[in-house]
């Protein structure tokens, strides 16, 4: 990986001069750790839950605001293409009004984010609303006519890591998805070293498809909240179509999931560092986590108190302006 170009096989784990897998440091290095037992115990959790999800065949909406909002697109992405069922997601503020669903999922780990409780509350009992929050003593338990309490996943962190994955373990399960071996890979992902260019890297874009697209935009949030960093993320094939022009030395180029046809070449020659790894993208998740703590640290930042950023976004709904 020298000179910041690199092919395709760029993501092996056994790249030198990283930073070594270890679990020291705050908040967030402790609940990125305990992943693979959130995801195992979530994904436990589905059978006992299964009446409050969505159903083979409904057609189905799911919400939520930042990192929650992710999730929803990943989670629609693989419901429908596990053919369970229509799903679009959205951003709550962006719920479109008169839409017909059969059921809507709310997805919030503090329960107190105002756009969300804004979407339940037009939702009335039109149309059965499930949450899935970290905390059922919130005013979500109310706005929603069923709640899932996934409070093992909580976090002290204010930047958002194995709740949102638990999450979409959970949902996963619910679609039939073995997470024995995501959490299997989670594992390797944990133990293993961080590439250093990686830490140095001023710029990154992450691309996806299908239902990666959702962990993509979750993985440029994550370095943009912990790190402040310039992260980008798009459809792989949309890369080509513009956002290849700000790749350059210094930044990298991370791809959940196979390249399309030629890209890797063409980011290497651009000077930028392919990033492509065999594991599970879920897992592979797992390692910008890890990235987004240690860059933080790196540039003297506190990656559990980002800044301008609060646990939940409650809106003063009462004060115009
Ligand atoms: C949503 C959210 C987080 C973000 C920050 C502010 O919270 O936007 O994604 O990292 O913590 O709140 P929630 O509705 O899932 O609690």
């Amino acid at each position: 990986m020298d000179g910041g170009t690199s092919g395709a096989d760029a993501g092996s784990d056994s790249a030198s001069g990283g930073t070594s897998g270890g679990m020291d440091g705050g908040g967030i290095e402790q609940e990125v750790a305990s992943q693979p037992e959130c995801w195992l115990r979530a994904a436990a959790l589905a059978p006992e839950v299964a009446g409050s999800l969505p159903a083979r065949g409904e057609r189905v909406a799911v919400a939520g605001c930042g990192t929650s909002w992710f999730i929803a697109q990943s989670y629609a992405a693989a419901r429908e293409a596990a053919g369970h069922g229509e799903t679009d997601a959205f951003a709550a503020s962006e719920f479109p009004p008169g839409r017909r669903y059969d059921r809507i999922l709310a997805l919030s780990r503090s329960g107190t984010t105002t756009e969300i409780l804004d979407l339940l509350a037009r939702a009335g009992r039109a149309v059965p609303t499930v949450a899935i929050t970290a905390d059922a003593s919130t005013p979500i338990a109310a706005a929603a006519d069923a709640v899932i309490a996934l409070d093992f996943a909580d976090e002290r962190s204010v930047v958002q890591t194995r709740f949102a994955t638990s999450e979409l373990a959970l949902l996963r399960a619910h679609l039939g998805e073995d997470l024995a071996p995501v959490a299997g890979a989670a594992r390797r992902v944990l133990a293993a070293p961080l590439p250093a260019q990686m830490i140095e890297a001023r710029q990154f874009t992450f691309l996806g498809t299908g239902w990666t697209c959702g962990l993509a935009s979750e993985a440029a949030l994550k370095l943009r909240e912990a790190a402040g960093l310039w992260t980008e993320a798009y459809p792989a094939m949309e890369y080509r179509h513009g956002p290849i022009a700000v790749t350059g030395p210094g930044s990298v180029v991370w791809l959940f999931g196979p390249p399309p046809d030629g890209l890797a070449r063409e980011i290497a020659a651009t000077g930028g560092l392919v990033w492509q790894s065999e594991e599970e993208p879920m897992a592979e998740l797992v390692r910008v986590h890890r990235l987004a703590a240690v860059a933080a640290r790196a540039r003297g930042l506190d990656p559990d108190r980002p800044r301008n950023l609060s646990r939940s976004v409650i809106l003063d709904t009462a004060r115009p302006g």
